[in-house]
């Protein structure tokens, strides 16, 4: 019998489960058909860790090294040895390395009209990456951030709702980044103290951090602040689930109104890139943009066991071969959870989607 419930019912329970690729089809003109078919011999010959590849900085590590707040196109924001921000662009020898936010760089100064520019000449080596899976070839990666000690995956569990599959593809990237993942239930004077969010408990029985938290009642907020100081922190989830104001509050001040750290706040905000800030323990926190979708593309299925243990190995070679809906392989298996085991036939497909990273697995 399928004793208890379905997991993750919402009406947007599929939404990150969509990974299309919006460029395809676009490319009429004749000269962007050119382009593709180079860029597809580029891929064809690339491998995406190069993409991750930083060149040795071991030459540069006299200068004074800075830490990166935010990646703009054009530039970078970052923290200066001294602690004062400033606005820097890449050297040629950089040309092709994607900063993310978190890194570690060498700088010099360089002078420009109006404005001091600093030239960013080398980046440390990572201790850690977090990145998700790429909307297309062109891009085998998006980065989010370096360097953390930490990854808090916000979700509330109304408005919006709680969305178990963004929690598992969070676990995959933390997994495969090699940084402890804490989920963080936000919005907790929402729920009835009574509420035990039935949808966690899968998480649960793997001893998952769980913490419940409300920036508005103030629960758990002592908690999450007694883990800040001297570590850096980054904070994903789905927009509207409440990680700035969690943030704010953690922070003890209103960010958009203090404008960005920078001295540069005038500047439009981007909000495609993760930033940045400082808190007054010693460490920093990452806001992230709400991403829309935590592709798990290119990411190793080694690690589907860890997030989701109640399967066995059998099931794991070739999910697709048993169909949640059958009550016999569900009474066989002792799956509790049906929607678990539709949740892993979506990211055991999505991880293998065509990618240069997934070559081998
Ligand atoms: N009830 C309640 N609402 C909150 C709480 N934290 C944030 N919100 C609301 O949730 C909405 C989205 O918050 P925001 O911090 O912008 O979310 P973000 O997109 O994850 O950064 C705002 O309307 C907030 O007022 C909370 O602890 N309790
Ligand atoms: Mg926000």
């Amino acid at each position: 019998m399928n004793k208890k419930f379905r997991l993750g019912q919402s009406s947007h329970a599929d939404e990150f489960g969509q990974t299309g690729s919006r460029r395809e089809g676009r490319g009429h003109s004749k000269r962007r058909q050119q382009q593709t078919s180079q860029l597809r011999a580029q891929i064809e010959s690339h491998d995406s860790e190069s993409m991750l590849t930083l060149p040795d900085a071991t030459e540069w590590i006299h200068l004074p090294q800075g830490t990166v707040i935010q990646r703009h196109s054009q530039w970078i924001d970052f923290l200066g040895a001294d602690g004062v921000p400033l606005r820097g662009t890449l050297s040629g020898k950089l040309r092709g390395v994607s900063l993310v936010c978190g890194d570690q760089i060498h700088y010099t100064h360089a002078s420009s009209t109006g404005e001091t520019l600093a030239q960013i000449q080398a980046v440390v080596t990572r201790r850690n990456l977090l990145k998700r899976g790429g909307i297309d070839d062109r891009h085998p990666w998006q980065l989010i951030a370096s360097n953390l000690d930490e990854v808090w995956l916000c979700a509330s569990v109304i408005q919006p709702a709680l969305k178990p599959s963004l929690i598992e593809r969070a676990q995959a990237l933390a997994l495969d980044a090699g940084i402890p993942l804490v989920v963080v239930i936000t919005k907790s004077d929402e729920l009835k103290a009574t509420d035990d969010i039935p949808e966690l408990e899968p998480l649960r029985s793997t001893a998952q951090r769980i913490i419940r938290c409300s920036a508005q009642s103030g629960e758990g907020l002592d908690h999450l602040q007694s883990q800040l100081p001297h570590r850096c922190i980054g904070l994903l989830g789905h927009s509207g689930v409440g990680k700035s104001t969690l943030l704010n509050r953690l922070i003890n001040r209103d960010i958009s109104r203090t404008g960005a750290l920078t001295k540069f706040g005038t500047g439009k905000q981007t909000t495609t890139s993760a930033r940045l800030i400082p808190t007054v323990e010693g460490g920093f926190l990452v806001d992230t943009p709400g991403f829309r979708n935590l592709s798990v593309r290119g990411i190793s299925r080694h690690w589907l066991p860890n997030i989701f243990p109640e399967f066995t190995q059998e099931i794991f070679e070739d999910p697709h071969r048993f169909d949640p809906e059958d009550e016999d392989t569900l009474v066989h298996f002792g799956i509790d959870f049906p929607e678990r085991l539709k949740s892993l036939q979506r990211l055991w497909s999505e991880m293998a989607e065509k990618n240069p990273n997934a070559r081998g697995q």
